[in-house]
């Protein structure tokens, strides 16, 4: 089911690396049309087009598209006690990782009287998105709200689809998770025409656009994120999940192979990859893969996911190898499952697990780590959300008259060589007393 690609003995660049086992991107392309096109309806049309699309998409009419305070009270009343002390204590201890993670401010003193500041200011306003397709995730309440509020953002609105099962009512869990965090605002409404909502506002709903927009969500919902990038902000794209596992012959096969199989849960296009350069290994994790797919209860997604060409068992020479080719691939998450781990040199992954027990199923809902992670090779370049996502940083710059005149000379100096001599002349009115 999981095929092994056999990279010994040869030498291949990162892109011949990532060309090896290549990420389900084809419906991707054909979203962003699509989405572009939603986005665009919901800015013209509000509430008409959010309902048009409710019903098209999540076979719903006639909700209340903003969530009234009783539902969510009833959800947090009626959540079961199991599941409401197993999200307190995701909420903690997310709240407690993602303070102690929020950047201090810093103050540069460059000479005597002359100050750069940097400060952290919260986003005022923001949109989060809760995905409840082929899942829901109450977690992802969690994940999206805890760094917000710890980054001190003032309005949260939290969007998720409409359940037919739930006469159109956002699933009570989710419900219950936003009210537990003290979340008022949350909308029924899905897919990419949410975010269009979220980004372009509501009037008649009473929905004001936000800031920024963040949260997972099936390939529509990225690609709405990019439809509005510009006129909000956006996280990184978080969209089927990964995992890629580095593991040696010091790994239990076991446990590798139900790491995979509990990302390659969350949809078909998932992508599960192992590489390692143990060949007793990888037969292991093979043999033991298929029974487990076969019997875990959403095993058509998983074998799908695990069969797919996004997935493979990869041989490679030496961990030296293995470390290349987790570092172009980029995955969301890394699991080590290694004799000597070196997490540092891993410098391209969303997430990174260390060690047998450091599975991705413990950052999903309580390592205390965000769960909302690039995907797609978006590690190179983005991060997963955590309070910085909502902090923009702001210098705040003060010189005093003495400082100031010690680098006057430069600035005019730069002033003349840019042909901008007012930029100096505005330096110097300071040192001239007025004439008359
Ligand atoms: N692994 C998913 C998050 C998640 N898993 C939510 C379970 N619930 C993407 O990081
Ligand atoms: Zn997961």
């Amino acid at each position: 089911m999981l095929r092994t690609i056999d990279l010994r003995g040869r030498t291949l660049s990162p892109a011949e690396l990532l060309a090896t086992v290549p990420r389900a991107t084809a419906a991707r392309e054909e979203a962003l049309s699509t989405a572009a096109r939603i986005v665009a309806d919901v800015a013209s049309h509000g509430e008409t087009a959010l309902r048009d699309q409710a019903e098209k998409f999540d076979g719903v009419t006639g909700h209340a598209i903003r969530v009234p305070a009783s539902h969510l009270d009833e959800a947090l009343e009626s959540l079961d006690p199991a599941v409401r002390d197993a999200l307190e204590q995701a909420i903690e201890r997310v709240r407690e990782a993602s303070a102690a993670q929020v950047p201090a401010p810093v103050t540069t003193q460059l000479a005597p009287g002359a100050r750069v500041m940097q400060r952290w200011q919260p986003v005022r306003r923001v949109g989060l998105y809760v995905p409840g397709g082929k899942a829901v995730y109450p977690s992802s309440v969690v994940m999206n709200v805890v760094p917000a509020q710890v980054a001190g953002v003032s309005e949260i609105a939290v969007a998720s689809p409409p359940q037919r099962d739930q006469g159109g009512r956002v699933h009570p869990v989710i419900l219950g998770a936003a009210k537990l965090l003290g979340v008022d605002e949350v909308y029924a409404m899905g897919g990419a025409g949410a975010i269009g909502a979220l980004a372009h506002g509501v009037g008649v709903l009473g929905l004001d656009p936000v800031d920024i927009v963040t949260g997972p969500g099936n390939n529509f919902v990225a690609a709405a994120k990019r439809a509005v990038a510009g006129l909000v902000g956006t996280d990184a794209e978080a969209g089927a999940t990964e995992i890629l596992i580095v593991a040696d012959d010091s790994a239990d096969a076991r446990l590798v192979a139900v790491d995979l199989i509990s990302q390659a849960e969350h949809d078909e296009q998932a992508s599960a990859v192992l590489v390692t350069d143990s060949e007793s290994l990888a037969q292991a994790v093979a043999a033991e893969i298929a029974p487990r797919a076969a019997a875990t209860r959403h095993a058509e997604r998983v074998q799908a996911a695990l069969a797919g060409p996004q997935s493979a068992i990869v041989l490679v020479d030496d961990l030296d190898a293995a470390t290349a080719f987790s570092n172009a691939y980029a995955p969301e998450h890394l699991e080590l499952h290694l004799r000597d781990p070196k997490p540092e040199q891993f410098v391209h992954a969303g997430a990174v697990f260390v060690g047998a027990d450091s599975p991705v199923s413990l950052g999903d809902y309580l390592a205390g780590s965000n769960h909302v992670l690039p995907t797609g090779g978006q590690a190179r370049y983005s991060a997963g959300l955590s309070a910085s996502t909502f902090l923009r940083p702001q210098q705040v710059i003060e010189y005093d008259h003495t400082a100031l005149e010690a680098v006057r000379d430069a600035i005019v100096v730069l002033a003349e060589a840019e042909a901008l001599p007012a930029h100096g002349e505005a330096v110097v009115a300071r040192f001239e007393t007025p004439a008359g």
